[in-house]
């Protein structure tokens, strides 16, 4: 185990536009495919919504604050695309792009780099309606048009761009089992979103490189999730589930940016339900990250399904489960999140080899990774041991798996704030500072002061 991390890795902690900033439709904002999913009856858990959130649209001077006070070295956050184009496309809002330049200068002036994501699944409302959202063709086009816009406006300081934060979870949540926004169930979509967040990629890093990157000497890539997959059995045929359960998530989205095109098992298996790239479109991909961006959060036992389906549950399950015939469980001695996730570090380290070997040694950001856990707030205190362990734990891992070699260079806490959970509201706490229900004030929380010290040691 290393103690001790390189210098210059880059320790930082993430947050999303739609989970954290409020302000909803302040200040010309338009509505995103997420304001008008919360506003559906049993969409999400006590009906919660965005609509303050984390309020962190008027906190930004404190939150930095907040954030140089840990020695944080990197702070991800998303632009919320509707707040930047309000329809989607066509006329900027200058308000948005006062917004972000805000929020930018200050992180520079507190030494921190700004690392931003373009698609956080805030997807303007009006581009769902009219072009019927990443099911449409237009979609690849109007998100680089939209990227540009960001590029033209940021790229002078922003130097860490990614496009697409889990391309995985819009496709199977957002159009496979529909309890994320836009709340599609079909078992041939999802193939079809994930194809247009691809090429929506590719033709937004084309534009970067072609038009920005020369003189802005940032870097972009693509940031996927994938938990490990671990055989049920030494049996051959648990160890192809495994690996082919890894290929329907991860080589999903990976093979086609690193390889030019789908992981052959998708190809073979979905048939006509796949769409496939022309020539054009795999040079295009190929090779179109300049890193790679990765959330890490559990760990399942994978097993050989063909004679014996089990039905899947919603979260944390591997996608189309019919597809890949491969049947999840995990061990009953492992502990679990407040998500039921279960806490599995060998499985990050595992996986990091994975990526090291199916990919030839990418420089590898972890760009999320952390855990929910019903947090309290005692006598002003919020003494989240169990988070503390999970970190130590899966960083001690992290740090394993670069002894072994595997180019790690950077690990982003999710998340810096608690904050809106998607389909589970606030009910869901995955914050190293806890959010007060009333004054939305901010108090870390154990697990942020142990951040800190990790960060100022370099290393655990
Ligand atoms: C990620 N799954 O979401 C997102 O990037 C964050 O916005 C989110 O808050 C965080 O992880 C915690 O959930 C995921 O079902 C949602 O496997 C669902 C899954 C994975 C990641």
């Amino acid at each position: 185990m290393i103690q001790q991390f390189p210098a210059n890795f880059i320790w930082g902690s993430a947050t999303s536009s739609y989970q954290v900033e409020g302000a909803w439709k302040a200040d010309g904002k338009g509505p995103s495919i997420w304001d008008v999913f919360c506003l559906i009856p049993g969409k999400v858990k006590n009906g919660d919504t965005g609509e303050i959130a984390c309020d962190h649209y008027n906190r930004i001077a404190a939150d930095v604050a907040l954030m140089k006070a840990m020695g944080l070295k990197a702070y991800r956050f998303s632009i919320a695309w509707s707040r930047i184009l309000p329809a989607g496309r066509g006329a900027v809002n200058q308000q948005g792009i006062d917004f972000y330049n805000k929020l930018i200068n200050e992180l520079l002036a507190a030494g921190i780099e700004p690392w931003v994501t373009l698609y956080h699944w805030d997807l303007p409302a009006a581009l769902e309606f009219e072009i019927d959202g990443w099911l449409g063709n237009e979609i690849a086009a109007v998100f680089a048009d939209y990227a540009e816009v960001c590029f033209t406006h940021f790229g002078d300081r922003v130097k860490n761009w990614i496009t697409i934060n889990e391309a995985w979870v819009v496709a199977i949540l957002g159009y496979g089992h529909g309890v994320f926004a836009p709340g599609k169930k079909s078992n041939d979509l999802p193939y079809v979103a994930g194809h247009n967040l691809l090429l929506a990629h590719a033709q937004a890093v084309h534009l970067y490189r072609t038009q920005f990157q020369q003189q802005q000497e940032g870097c972009i890539g693509i940031t996927n999730n994938c938990d490990w997959r671990e055989p049920l059995t030494d049996s051959n045929a648990d160890k192809d589930a495994a690996q082919r359960a890894l290929e329907f998530f991860l080589g999903w989205f990976a093979d086609p940016v690193y390889k030019g095109d789908y992981p052959a098992v998708m190809k073979e298996r979905l048939g006509d339900r796949l769409p496939s790239f022309t020539e054009a479109e795999k040079k295009s991909l190929k090779g179109s990250s300049d890193f790679f961006g990765l959330n890490h959060y559990t760990t399942m036992y994978a097993s050989d399904a063909t004679n014996n389906k089990e039905e899947g549950s919603v979260y944390g399950n591997g996608g189309l489960s019919e597809d890949q015939d491969v049947n999840l469980s995990i061990d009953a001695d492992w502990k679990l999140t407040d998500m039921q996730w279960a806490i599995v570090p060998w499985g990050c380290k595992k996986l990091l080899q994975w990526i090291a070997e199916r990919y030839n040694n990418p420089a590898v950001f972890i760009t999320e990774n952390g855990c929910a856990f019903d947090d309290q707030l005692v006598d002003g205190k919020v003494d989240d041991a169990e988070r503390i362990e999970f970190f130590k734990a899966y960083i001690t891992s992290i740090g394993e798996a670069i002894d072994l070699g595997v180019p790690v260079k950077g690990y982003f806490i999710w998340s810096l704030l608690d904050n809106f959970e998607w389909a589970s509201g606030y009910s869901k706490k995955f914050g190293i500072h806890y959010v007060e229900k009333e004054t939305l004030n901010r108090i870390p929380k154990a697990s942020a002061l142990w951040y800190a010290d990790v960060i100022k040691n370099n290393g655990l």
